[in-house]
């Protein structure tokens, strides 16, 4: 259902809101369930700097909403997104529409920020109108299409929108100023006539980039539109130029209009009401004056806005020859409640009916019949013979990578699963698991020495070696500058293994890349950079933790699983490590069995191995 003017939306249009508007977020899913849209309106928050997801409800269960940096970004991921309803203060809410309206997927953009200076509306509206776009607003709470789709917080509460029948589409369309009157409209259309098909709040400042003119000649080309409301207000002209478009026979479709503020003239004095744009200036631009102009020009005119809906509902009777219809109704879904709803009314709503959950876990599923890791059943992994680096793969990064891919995940943890009992972890297990220890204690102790020096310096020679090689780092440099920086390189040196004691784990994860891997330019790298270091120091090899982390890059870069994005996010969230801890752990769990086997007693370590330098000796 593809949307073009003069609809500028459908019960499939998709919007993304600028701003952490996460209750608003909810609002408008919680349209979308009582109207029985097919797709959620909202398909990702906007938030400068933010990532990750955020749990909403979509009819009863929960989904998750992705949270994106920039509109860029999120316009990138949801092409199919149209709307931009733009949450940004008045201060920032103009570099945010500029932005929404360069996304070639965004067509209408709704500006909510009161007080957005009038120089920046101009040059919004100037820089819409180039592009063929539109904007509502500024000042605006927005606008809805019945049974359709909701910008924001348009027609207050859900409870309010049901009554108004605005689950279905009816035949009157609205628009005004204010968004507060528009709700009102939206009651007293409802009750006088089959319903509203849109309504749309310009927004009360002194310049709208759609004026009230606008709207109604889109509403003039829409078909299921019989009958036009429009509810203007003092001060401005909009409402002149409806008045001429009626004259000049360009609004075919009956107008029914009253221009608010007549109680301007008790006050002896200039009054400012609410809006921005509200004020009783000359008598031109007066309510009575407009109101005149509007009866002298043909439309339908109340004497006071009390008989507006009268007036309405008789005009759409004539209009339709519709003398019975079916006002407000019942929608059919009921309205839900959540928690956050609370403030509106704990009465009236059975909160049992939908509950917030506390944590997310996007991995694993044990629910059904069968645990599934990341989607796939555990008996189609047996059935598949999937190997382990495979499980470590879809529970780690929620792939499936090829086999050669997977394999080299297995070759690593075959390779570092132990390195004897002096090493830093080792050791430990073997003190705690002499202490008497249990053996999670004994394996936690070990677990808990691997970090920058010993084992956990995959991560940090994994970003070295992606940084050397994205920004085109020259390896003398990458060495010279972590020299001057005072930092030893992570992934070079060790403490027994040298040129002339070659590390054979290293030696065999090199040759099982050059066999199987398309491509290892992470590792040639690394190779380069232990070219220069070992010219310094015959122990300054490239050790096993800058190797797995060298080939790992390899790996994801060309598995062709992983984007850009997902590559620095697995280095940014520190996954390397996670290979060596894992694999340690089956060497650490040998060597606590194995001390409690051989019934070690406690450890206590020789004196003459420490060097008491105390300040008497
Ligand atoms: N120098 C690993 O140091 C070690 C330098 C360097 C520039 C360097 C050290 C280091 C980075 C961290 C790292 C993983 C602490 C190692 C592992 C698993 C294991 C363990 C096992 C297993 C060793 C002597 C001179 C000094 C230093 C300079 C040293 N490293 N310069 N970049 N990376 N590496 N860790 O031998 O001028 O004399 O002051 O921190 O990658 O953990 O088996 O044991 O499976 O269990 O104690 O294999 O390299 O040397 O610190 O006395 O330094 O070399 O600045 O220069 P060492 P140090 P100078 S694999």
């Amino acid at each position: 259902e593809m949307t073009s003017y003069p609809n500028l939306f459908s019960r499939a249009t998709q919007a993304l809101i600028f701003n952490y508007k996460i209750v608003t977020v909810q609002r408008m899913l919680d349209f979308d369930y009582v109207v029985c849209r097919e797709t959620p309106s909202v398909v990702g928050l906007v938030k400068p700097g933010g990532s990750g997801f955020e749990k909403v409800f979509w009819g009863k269960k929960e989904i998750l909403m992705p949270i994106y940096g920039t509109l860029e970004e999120a316009s990138v991921q949801h092409p199919q997104a149209s709307v931009v309803v733009n949450f940004a203060s008045a201060r920032s809410a103009t570099a945010a529409t500029f932005e929404a309206l360069q996304q070639p997927n965004i067509h209408t953009v709704v500006v909510i920020a009161e007080g957005v200076p009038e120089s920046d509306v101009r040059r919004l509206i100037k820089k819409s109108k180039e592009l063929g776009k539109t904007i509502i607003g500024p000042a605006t709470v927005g606008g809805l299409q019945a049974g359709a789709f909701r910008i924001g917080d348009t027609a207050g509460t859900i409870e309010n929108i049901v009554a108004c029948g605005m689950y279905r589409p009816g035949s009157v369309a609205l628009t005004s100023k204010s968004g507060g009157m528009s709700s009102e409209l939206y009651n007293v259309v409802s009750r006088h006539t089959d319903g509203v098909y849109e309504g749309i709040a310009i927004g009360g400042d002194t310049f709208a980039c759609t004026t009230l003119a606008d709207t109604v000649r889109r509403f003039n080309l829409i078909d299921q539109i019989k009958v036009i409301v429009v509810l203007g207000e003092l001060g401005g002209a909009d409402e002149y130029d409806i008045c001429e478009m009626l004259k000049k026979g360009e609004v075919t479709k009956p107008v029914c209009a009253w221009v608010s503020g007549t109680c301007a003239t008790m006050f002896k004095t200039e009054v400012q009401f609410g809006h921005a744009g509200a004020k009783s200036g000359s008598a031109a631009v007066s309510a009575q004056a407009k109101n005149d102009a509007f009866r002298a020009a043909g439309a339908h005119v109340p004497q006071s806005f009390d008989a507006f809906g009268e007036l309405i509902g008789k005009v759409f009777r004539e209009t339709t020859n519709q003398p019975e219809f079916v006002a407000g109704g019942s929608s059919p879904r009921p309205v839900l409640g959540y928690p956050t709803a609370q403030e509106v009314s704990q009465r009236m709503f059975d909160f049992k009916t939908r509950k917030r959950t506390n944590i997310i876990s996007t991995i694993s599923d044990e629910r059904g019949d069968e645990p599934k890791y990341c989607g796939v059943a555990i008996s189609e992994l047996v059935q598949q013979q999937a190997d382990l680096g495979e499980v470590i793969s879809l529970l780690w990064f929620k792939k499936r990578i090829p086999r050669w891919a997977s394999k080299f995940l297995e070759l690593c943890i075959t390779l570092t699963a132990d390195h004897g009992p002096c090493v830093s972890g080792a050791h430990n297990t073997i003190v705690a698991a002499r202490a008497g220890k249990d053996l999670v204690s004994c394996v936690c102790s070990g677990l808990l020495t691997i970090g920058p020096r010993f084992g956990g310096a995959i991560d940090e020679a994994g970003q070295l070696w992606y940084r050397g090689i994205n920004q085109n780092i020259p390896p003398y440099d990458l060495v010279e500058s972590m020299k001057k920086l005072g930092k030893p390189i992570s992934g070079i040196g060790h403490r027994v293994k040298s040129i002339h004691n070659p590390d054979r784990r290293v030696q065999l994860l090199k040759e099982y890349a050059q066999v199987h891997f398309p491509d290892t330019k992470f590792l040639q790298y690394a190779l380069e950079v232990e070219k220069i270091t070992t010219q310094k120091g015959a122990s300054l090899i490239l050790n096993v933790d800058g190797c797995i982390g060298a080939l790992f890059l390899d790996a994801v870069v060309n598995s062709g699983q992983f984007t850009t994005k997902e590559v620095d996010e697995l280095l940014e969230i520190g996954t390397l490590n996670g290979l060596f801890v894992l694999a340690r752990t089956v060497g650490l769990i040998g060597h606590s069995y194995d001390q409690k086997r051989l019934k070690q007693n406690l450890y206590r370590h020789p004196w003459e191995d420490v060097m008491y330098a105390n300040d008497e000796e």
